[in-house]
């Protein structure tokens, strides 16, 4: 492969794509798909009760983590930010991370780059490289399909193959519920561990599997427990965590890595808590003492639809299934499909009512979304079925069909994916109280358990049971009083199982904060009504950048126009 010709003295910069992103413009943002987990896909439809909150961009921080070039990462730039950034330095290459709906955004800052730094080698990563064509839509130097880590060592001169470094990674930013903006303190948010990229189920429409080489293929960046649980203790003492955002697409499957790690864990004492993805074949290889020893607490499950063939649904009772792990206080996010390939608008209903039914902590539904690379995607170019003229800024699978579906209009896609959202904060209420409801279960039935560890962890995260989460239970059972009698008369039994739990604390935080809270609680309402969105911070952070101690290895601004010097907290390598 082609090595750089300043090899691993050459400066990288790695940047997002540019925003505001909350908003309809010509580049491809979108206000119906905002920088937001949650409040994009999941939580949408709960108003002032969604989950807000930012992820960084993991891609290119595991990149400039290991490389021995001086390296910037700028994450979520305005312009006027990337512009004076390759302006003010002399960049000799510059890597954009991006994913297909960006791609009006790429190719406006190759542009940029061809403007205002000719000489900077422009290399594009991320799940837009896997757009068909993509080299003659964009004025790019190099497209990296897949692993990006290996790409970028081999092009500046580096061993492709030497370990990996995890960077220390917070996983959410400035998070906000009910209207108040949660106060950010060491230790207080999970840290993201990425163990791997890729999922060998291959499903049909999964853009992660088919990147990272599709069925039976994944990228393991750590193989062994023992490899993951030193990079966990050393995310632990740099960020004082103790709760762990597992990004790996299907963590549970690696049987034998998780069981080692829960070995080293009991041996060490470990309390921790662990955010994982698994498929329901993945999570019916444990048993459920197995995953709540292991530090497990949230699972992303896919349910997609009672009817639809995946291998890694065959032979569960995705019902039953749900209600075990929220019984032993494991918080289920679904993820249900709307439009597959059996839907018709006479079964549609039925096949939400089912998804719903579940009643998960949190519920993400998608269209079914045919995105290139994908098997999916090349099935329906061959039957003809692709829709011509749709701009690749929509298709995220949360506006409209990009297909021709056998049975359902485009404009229906819209209405049935809105409606499923509707009926689920409908029937189920905010996320927040399923969450406390999962929380309280799993604490009744652990707070006795013989392993210590399991008994600390329940009893960390059961402290805001007693407290903050005591206080939102009033607001929302209040907020609902007169709109939905059913919802509120399950958060206010809820609210009294906690208080005979927990005693006068709870029933303070209560009556105390909790009118606070449903007063905030509106006023977000209203905000939103008033078309308020949210933004992340811009971020800067330099690596083996050689100009001194005092230079800024960290920079951050909201709003992004130019950034603040914070200190540094998240440079380091986990594994160093
Ligand atoms: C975190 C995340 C987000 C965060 C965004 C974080 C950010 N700062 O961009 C949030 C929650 C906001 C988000 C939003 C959306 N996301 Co998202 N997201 C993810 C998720 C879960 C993890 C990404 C990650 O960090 N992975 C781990 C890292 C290590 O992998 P990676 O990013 O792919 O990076 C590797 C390579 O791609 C490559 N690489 C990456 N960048 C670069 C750059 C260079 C220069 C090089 C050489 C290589 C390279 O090297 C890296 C190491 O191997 C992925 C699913 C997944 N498992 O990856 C979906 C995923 C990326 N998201 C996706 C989508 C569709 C969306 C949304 C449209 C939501 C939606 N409706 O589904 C929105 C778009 C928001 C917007 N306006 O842009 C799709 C992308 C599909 C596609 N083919 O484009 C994915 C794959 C999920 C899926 N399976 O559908 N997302
Ligand atoms: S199990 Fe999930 S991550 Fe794996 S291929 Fe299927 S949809 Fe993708």
């Amino acid at each position: 492969m082609e090595v750089h010709p300043k090899g691993n003295r050459a400066r990288v910069l790695l940047t997002s794509v540019f925003g505001p992103y909350a908003q309809d413009d010509e580049f491809g943002s979108r206000a119906i798909n905002p920088m937001e987990l949650y409040h994009n896909q999941v939580t949408r439809a709960q108003g002032g009760f969604s989950l807000r909150m930012f992820h960084r961009s993991w891609g290119i921080m595991m990149i400039q983590q290991n490389i021995s070039a001086p390296c910037t990462v700028l994450d979520f730039p305005t312009r006027e930010d990337f512009a004076h950034e390759i302006t003010a330095n002399d960049y000799d290459i510059i890597g954009i991370s991006a994913i297909i709906v960006n791609l009006g955004k790429v190719r406006e800052m190759c542009r940029i780059i061809r403007e205002l730094s000719p000489k900077s080698v422009i290399v594009i990563g991320g799940h837009v490289a896997a757009t068909p064509g993509l080299d003659h839509m964009i004025d790019a130097d190099h497209i990296v399909r897949g692993e990006g880590i290996a790409w970028m060592r081999q092009y500046l001169g580096e061993d492709p193959e030497k370990p990996i470094r995890h960077p220390n990674i917070v996983s959410g930013l400035n998070t906000r519920i009910m209207g108040i903006e949660l106060p950010e303190r060491k230790g207080g948010t999970a840290a993201t561990i990425i163990p791997s990229v890729g999922c060998p189920m291959g499903c049909n429409f999964c853009t992660t599997s088919a990147f990272f080489g599709g069925k039976g293929k994944f990228t393991n960046f750590y193989e062994t427990g023992a490899e993951l649980y030193k990079v966990m203790c050393q995310a632990e003492e740099a960020l004082g965590v103790q709760t762990f955002f597992v990004m790996d697409e299907n963590f549970l499957l690696h049987k034998k890595r998780a069981l080692e790690l829960l070995d080293l864990m009991k041996r060490g004492n470990k309390a921790w808590g662990m955010a994982v993805f698994a498929s329901a074949n993945a999570i019916r290889q444990y048993k459920p003492e197995e995953l709540v020893e292991l530090g497990v607490s949230w699972i992303w499950m896919g349910l997609e639809s009672p009817r639809s063939n995946y291998v890694k649904l065959k032979g569960t009772d995705s019902h039953q299934l749900t209600h075990m792990l929220r019984e032993h206080g494991i918080r289920v996010q679904g993820s249900t499909i709307i439009g597959l390939e059996h839907h018709t608008p006479e079964n549609i209903r039925e096949e939400i009512e089912f998804a719903v039914e579940h009643n998960t902590d949190f519920h993400q539904f998608m269209l079914y979304t045919p995105v290139p690379g994908t098997p999916l995607h090349k099935e329906m170019s061959e039957q003809g079925r692709m829709l011509d003229g749709i701009d690749y800024a929509d298709i995220h699978g949360q506006d409209k069909f990009n297909f021709r579906h056998a049975a359902i209009s485009r404009e229906d896609s819209k209405r049935f994916l809105d409606w499923a959202f509707w009926r689920d904060f409908e029937r189920n209420g905010p996320s927040l109280a399923r969450m406390c409801q999962t929380m309280l279960q799993g604490w009744r039935r652990y707070k006795n358990y013989p392993d210590l560890r399991v008994r600390e962890r329940f009893e960390r995260e059961n402290t805001k049971l007693r407290t903050a989460y005591s206080a939102a239970l009033w607001a929302a059972e209040h907020y609902f009083e007169k709109i939905n009698k059913d919802v509120s008369r399950q958060i206010r039994e809820l609210r009294r199982e906690i208080a005979k739990e927990f005693g006068l604390a709870s029933r303070v935080a209560a009556n105390v904060v909790g009118p606070v809270l449903l007063w905030t609680t509106r006023r977000e309402d209203r905000r939103l009504a008033r078309g308020v969105t949210y933004e992340p911070p811009t971020i800067l952070e330099r690596r083996n950048w050689g100009m001194g101690k005092r230079a800024p290895q960290r920079e951050t601004a909201i709003g992004g126009s130019r950034f603040a010097a914070v200190p540094s907290g998240s440079t380091a390598a986990a594994n160093d």
